[in-house]
């Protein structure tokens, strides 16, 4: 049996954020097999459309062939349509195959550039009476409706007025109502909250994607605009500046972090099981026990940073973790970590063992860089770890792999590894220690 397909038919925007691109990378990330039929060409950048060329209906109607005489095309979205040739096309093939559609529909770039032909809204109103779903903004909802739109009531009236076309379902997005989005399905409202930071170029074909995959996926137009949301958010502050103007949304952004953090979660897993195995590590524990994090990349929080629940302790002369391996479980750790990585990036793993004389002289025998600091400097009002670790970076000549300090009232001495990856940083702890224990 063939795996549906979820079709998108859109212009290709060059810039890589909005359009068919925007449309097959949201799709790709939520997990679904993405077919498209390329609309229009458009040349353009973070500053906006140079040039519009829309492709010739045959060209269009041939991708269309192609698609559904092979492929189970499960859900639809059109976006940049252009032409009315082009609506008419997308429309007859849609309903002779039967396939539920969102329509996003698109009528100029933000950074400005006409997307739809000025002779063409009649045939678009037409492709929205079969509509499952239309997701225009506030701008693209007024121009369909003539609903002059200030405030949600507007955008409610609005919605009402394109159900009245014959869409099943409107959702008018709110990234110029304050970030609120106005969904009407089956006769009922809700309002969606969001707030956003961030560059917003493909904001809008990103949302009504993600909606028409979750949809394909089997959500209900409510759960389907709720995670779309969400999805579209995490894109926009994700987004980074790549040219001189609008910086495109990330539609990657999640999956990528999640795969981080498994990665990061596996690493961590592996290392602490070297630990436990090695014999002589006990004596590399403090007495208030060790713990060994690392970050995922581009961390800002200890929330970003997985280490051992509860810290490494002593059990039957052996290092044993306390318990399971999650993000967040240490705050003293990862803030030597998330302080380390403002001076190198690449340096996301930290581990705190005992502070002994022969612990430190089988750091330097390896020639591992130290650097260390004074409790007595410490100004008040500052967490040891920050301040520290960026004051051992900041007098260090070379970048450390070891951050020592000797204790002071009440604290016990400690040396901190520092490293690119939780399992370096174990291997070096079990080399120190085997060294030490031969001293
Ligand atoms: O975001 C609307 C949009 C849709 N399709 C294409 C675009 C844009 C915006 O720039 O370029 C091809």
């Amino acid at each position: 049996m063939k795996n549906s397909s979820l079709l998108t038919i859109a212009g290709s925007d060059s810039g890589g954020g909005a359009g068919v691109q925007a449309d097959i990378k949201t799709f790709a990330a939520c997990g679904v097999h993405a077919v498209c039929v390329i609309t229009a060409v458009t040349s353009q950048n973070t500053l906006g459309v140079q040039h519009v060329f829309a492709l010739p209906a045959e060209v269009v109607v041939g991708q269309l062939e192609s698609i559904f005489s092979d492929f189970d095309v499960g859900f639809a979205k059109t976006g940049m349509l252009y032409s009315s040739e082009t609506i008419h096309a997308a429309g007859k093939y849609l309903k002779k195959h039967d396939v539920s559609y969102v329509v996003d529909p698109v009528m100029s770039a933000e950074a400005g550039g006409n997307l739809l032909s000025t002779d063409a809204l009649l045939s678009l109103k037409d492709l929205i009476k079969d509509a499952f779903v239309v997701t225009p903004n506030r701008f693209e909802a007024q121009t369909l409706t003539g609903v002059t739109i200030t405030s949600i009531d507007d955008a409610k009236r609005a919605a009402l007025k394109l159900c009245e076309i014959g869409a099943s379902a409107v959702v008018v997005t709110g990234g110029h109502l304050d970030c609120r989005d106005v969904v009407l399905s089956g006769g009922r409202f809700k309002v969606i909250n969001g707030s956003v930071g961030g560059g917003t170029h493909g904001a809008g074909c990103t949302y009504s994607a993600s909606l028409t995959a979750n949809l394909m996926l089997g959500d209900d137009v409510f759960d389907a605009a709720k995670k779309a949301k969400n999805f579209v958010i995490d894109a926009i502050s994700s987004s980074r500046q790549v040219g001189c103007g609008a910086a495109p949304v990330n539609q990657m952004h999640r999956i990528i972090k999640d795969a981080n953090r498994f990665n990061v979660l596996q690493d961590l897993a592996y290392a602490v099981k070297q630990l436990q195995e090695c014999g002589e590590c006990v004596l590399l524990l403090p007495e208030v026990g060790c713990n060994i994090a690392m970050a995922i990349k581009e961390a800002s929080t200890p929330d970003d940073v997985a280490a051992v629940e509860g810290r490494i302790v002593r059990l039957h002369d052996k290092m044993h973790p306390a318990g399971c391996i999650s993000f967040g479980a240490s705050r003293h750790v990862a803030r030597i970590i998330i302080s380390a990585l403002r001076f190198n990036p690449l340096l996301r793993a930290a581990m705190n063992i005992r502070f002994t004389p022969e612990i430190l002289d089988a750091c330097n025998k390896l020639k591992l860089n130290t650097a260390s600091f004074s409790r007595e400097d410490e100004p008040s009002l500052t967490k040891t770890m920050d301040w520290g670790t960026s004051y051992a970076f900041l007098h260090a000549a070379k970048t450390p792999d070891v951050i020592y300090d000797e204790g002071g009232v009440g604290k016990e001495a400690m040396i901190r590894l520092i490293g690119t990856d939780a399992l370096s940083v174990a291997k070096k702890a079990i080399v120190i220690a085997r060294i030490a224990s031969n001293a």
